[in-house]
């Protein structure tokens, strides 16, 4: 495998694997103003009790700090509209937990890189637990625009996207990211649906009903804990609002598990029993 030459079928390949996006960034730290935008949410106090947002900080503005030799940042997104949404759980949480399901894929386009080249390549997998700027890589790679909400949102198929990405030490053409545009324009609907204002300067996660359903340790303020309800595990009000989920397609992979049984529950301790797993330690 010759330098720049086969992104195209790492993207085919990637899209065989059931991702539904792919792009390609070179593994330099993110924008500087990025990088200032987090340390001044987390001097803000808005991360709440997630004090591991605070932890290899530098890593999470540079891939090559996870990966000795760093070149490129694969990103890669799944689309996981559901079918049907539930005013209780998330909609991630009606799946199979997604961190594996992506990791076993990041694998498997792994072992194909490590395939077409005789050189030592390395990589790292990464979905959501590991201190990487996930969305403003894939912003960086062209799989879409941050929206008012803060999601990664893509024109076509919506925010309802997970993300994970594969560093390597392989030296690969990057993507150029869309077309620098207001694609918000003239639209709050997301800021407007958030039953707890958790949208200022700075997306205020500890009053984020995600957070509070899912990862924050401790006593709830008591007018924090009137809005919970319905919500017994995380909250889609600002992705429902979004009007390019309206158009977007339903997930369509196949080997993704959906739980629909999950859209029924109504016992709070069986579902906090099930699905408290999966939130981060
Ligand atoms: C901590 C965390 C949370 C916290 C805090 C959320 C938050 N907005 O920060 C809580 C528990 C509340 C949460 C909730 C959810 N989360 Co979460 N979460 C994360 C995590 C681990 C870190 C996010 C982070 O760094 N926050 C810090 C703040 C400062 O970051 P930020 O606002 O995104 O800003 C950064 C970039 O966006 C960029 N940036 C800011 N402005 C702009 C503007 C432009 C134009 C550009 C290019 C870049 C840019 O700079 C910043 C520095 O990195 C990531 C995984 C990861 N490792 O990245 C998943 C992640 C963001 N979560 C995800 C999901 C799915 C959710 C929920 C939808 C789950 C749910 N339904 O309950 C909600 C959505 C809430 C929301 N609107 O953001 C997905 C989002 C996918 C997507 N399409 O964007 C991620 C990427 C996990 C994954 N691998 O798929 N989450």
């Amino acid at each position: 495998m010759t330098e720049h030459t086969s992104t195209v079928e790492i993207k085919q390949q990637a899209k065989n694997l059931g991702f539904d996006l792919v792009g390609i960034t070179s593994a330099d730290p993110i924008d500087t103003a990025q990088i200032e935008h987090f340390k001044k949410w987390l001097n803000a106090g808005c991360q709440g009790t997630m004090n591991w947002l605070s932890n290899n900080i530098e890593k999470r503005f540079d891939p090559a700090l996870l990966l000795d030799g760093a070149k490129s940042v694969i990103c890669t997104a799944i689309n996981y509209k559901p079918p049907k949404t539930s005013a209780q759980i998330a909609s991630y949480a009606l799946y199979e937990d997604y961190h594996d399901f992506i990791k076993n894929k990041l694998f498997k386009l792994a072992d194909f890189l490590k395939s077409q080249t005789s050189q030592d390549i390395k990589f790292k997998a990464c979905v959501d637990s590991v201190p990487l700027a996930e969305r403003a890589l894939a912003a960086r790679a062209g799989l879409g625009f941050i929206g008012k909400n803060h999601l990664l949102t893509n024109p076509q198929l919506g925010s309802f996207l997970l993300l994970g990405e594969l560093i390597t030490t392989l030296p690969l053409e990057p993507d150029e990211p869309l077309e620098k545009k207001d694609y918000c324009k003239g639209c709050s609907k997301c800021i407007n649906a958030c039953p707890a204002n958790v949208f200022g300067n700075f997306f205020d996660a500890r009053k984020c009903i995600s957070y509070l359903t899912i990862e924050h340790k401790g006593e709830i303020d008591k007018e924090l804990a009137a809005k919970i309800k319905p919500h017994l595990f995380g909250c889609d009000a600002c992705i429902l609002a979004c009007p390019y989920n309206e158009k977007a397609p339903v997930c369509k992979s196949e080997d993704f598990k959906f739980y629909a049984d999950r859209l029924n529950i109504s016992d709070e301790d069986e579902i906090r029993r099930s699905l408290l797993d999966t939130r981060h330690s």
